[in-house]
């Protein structure tokens, strides 16, 4: 019998290999690509050795997010000490969130650097999603790429988990490479969205897996939901800008597009594909989400490279079927490469990120509601925001039927600095802040983007703070600047 067969057991038998302790790394990222069965089946085994009065609590590392049957039942069965680096499951928030786990939310294209070059512990097992295992010990990833590969080389025990529900749709589509470590690192040879530059298979040393774990499960992914009116009016915004920079030669012809998670994320990719007006684009990005695929049918996809293909359950049957001609415009690729700001800046990308809210002064709130609770996480959105040529940060101008204004005096918590932002989106207008200075960014801002029913008290502060500040350089009035934040806490409503 050949060692892949010898391998093979349940998922009980396999989470019979995970201390207390561990450090897991797990394979997946945006709910695409993650271990479905052994990390459910570790969730019922320290759910039983917590009832005999034994801890049993692991670290838990992976690519970004991952569906309920991995973040979601771990979170449940309190064996999670420490996560990182972005989840978006709400049983696992909400443990973030009363201080059951702690948490740290990174940037994601750092992370496999960061275990890579020491900072951060090396996994002592890793669970990794894969559609193929061949004899060599070449492993086929399945729907994402996220920090597989960082973890299948640097964890000392491995378990694969051979995922039959894809078949070969998977096998083609991954460019297995990692960036040399410095110093003296030389450049990965990615200058334009297809460019491939790794192999298509990940390999596994055969040694170090101890256990192979058969499932056949799609990616528990929720269904897309069609644009709401105030997110079509967003990515309208952003591509008419997009045009009127063009036509005044502002803007270079051939960039790559990233888009961010959510829903208004994916309504600025469906505007771009329902647009007669939008000739063929590539996306060099993170997520590739469901609003990508009008762009395919449509005949407007280049190349959409990322680190996870995140689909509802009926486009993954879709993406089975016609695989062959989907992957054509398909590359999969580790989330530091995804993720490179070396690349992305050679590249060159027009990006487009989500935000909680904004302040006047040009910062950025993605992640924490009122500094403390925590959403998310940045996620990559500062990868991109940092580096791109020209950068969108978008969100509706209200929040909660209207009683929170996302447009604020200052940020709750700082995700990105005045310095990393170009460009603020409502549906109420479009603030381009290149160039200006505090107030003129301000002036614009609360004129362009802030809900009319928040505009007077934001103006109030500004014209406070441009008596009281200590300086006018940044006219911000500390003891007024969480004035709005502080309201809603106490009433529930900044109105
Ligand atoms: O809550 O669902 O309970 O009503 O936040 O907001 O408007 O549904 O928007 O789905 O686009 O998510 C920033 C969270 C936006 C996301 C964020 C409440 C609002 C709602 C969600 P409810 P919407 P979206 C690539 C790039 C960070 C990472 C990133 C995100 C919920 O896009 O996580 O961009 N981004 N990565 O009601 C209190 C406010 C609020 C607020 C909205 N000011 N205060 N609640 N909400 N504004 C992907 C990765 O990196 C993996």
């Amino acid at each position: 019998m050949n060692w892949i067969e010898d391998k093979k057991c349940t998922a009980e038998e396999a989470a019979l290999l995970i201390n207390d302790g561990d450090v897991l790394g797990v394979s997946g990222f945006t709910l695409a690509g993650y271990p479905k069965v052994v990390p459910t089946a570790l969730a019922a085994r320290a759910e039983k050795l917590h009832a005999e009065g034994k801890p049993f609590q692991v670290t838990l590392f992976s690519g970004a997010s991952t569906g309920d049957s991995c973040d979601g039942a771990l979170a449940r069965a309190n064996a999670v000490s420490f996560r990182m680096p972005y989840q978006s499951n709400p049983a696992l928030r909400k443990a973030i969130n009363s201080g059951a786990i702690k948490y740290i939310d990174a940037h994601l294209g750092k992370m496999g650097y960061w275990i890579r070059t020491g900072a951060l512990p090396r996994p002592t097992v890793a669970i990794i999603e894969v559609t193929s295992i061949l004899p060599d010990g070449r492993v086929c990833l399945s729907t994402s790429g996220g920090n597989s590969v960082t973890f299948l080389e640097s964890a000392e025990k491995v378990i694969l988990e051979l995922n039959t529900r894809f078949g070969d749709a998977c096998v083609g589509i991954h460019d297995v490479a990692l960036p040399e470590l410095p110093p003296h690192a030389k450049a990965l040879a990615i200058d334009a969205a297809g460019d491939r530059v790794g192999e298509t298979f990940a390999r596994v040393n055969p040694n170090r897996v101890l256990a192979i774990v058969e499932q056949s499960r799609f990616d528990e992914v929720t269904p897309f939901v069609e644009p709401d009116e105030i997110s079509r009016n967003i990515g309208e915004r952003i591509l008419d800008f997009i045009r009127y920079e063009e036509n005044r030669g502002r803007l270079l012809k051939g960039l790559a597009y990233q888009s961010g998670v959510g829903k208004v994320a994916n309504a600025v990719l469906s505007a771009m594909a329902a647009d007669d007006r939008l000739h063929q684009i590539d996306l060099y990005t993170e997520v590739i989400q469901e609003a990508v695929l009008p762009l395919l049918k449509n005949g407007k996809l280049g190349i959409a490279s990322g680190t996870a293909l995140t689909l509802s359950e009926s486009t993954q049957k879709e993406f089975v079927a016609n695989a062959e001609e989907w992957k054509k415009h398909l590359v999969i690729r580790q989330q530091e490469v995804s993720n490179s700001p070396d690349v992305i800046k050679r590249i060159g990308v027009i990006s487009m990120n989500t935000a909680l809210e904004v302040d006047i002064f040009g910062n950025v709130n993605s992640s924490l509601v009122t500094g403390s609770a925590m959403m998310n996480g940045i996620g990559g959105s500062a990868d991109f925001a940092r580096n791109c040529l020209l950068g969108f940060f978008m969100t509706p101008s209200v929040a909660k039927n209207g009683t929170i204004s996302s447009v604020v005096p200052y940020v709750s918590h700082v995700d990105h600095p005045d310095h990393d932002t170009m460009i603020f989106v409502t549906e109420q207008g479009l603030a381009d802040l290149r160039g200006l200075a505090a107030e003129d960014r301000a002036r614009l801002i609360i004129k362009n983007c802030a809900h009319p029913n928040f505009k007077e008290p934001l103006s109030d502060f500004l014209e406070y703070s441009l008596k009281h500040a200590k300086g006018i350089h940044m006219p911000l009035a500390i003891n007024r600047a969480f004035e709005m934040h502080q309201k809603f806490l106490e009433t529930g409503s900044m109105l």
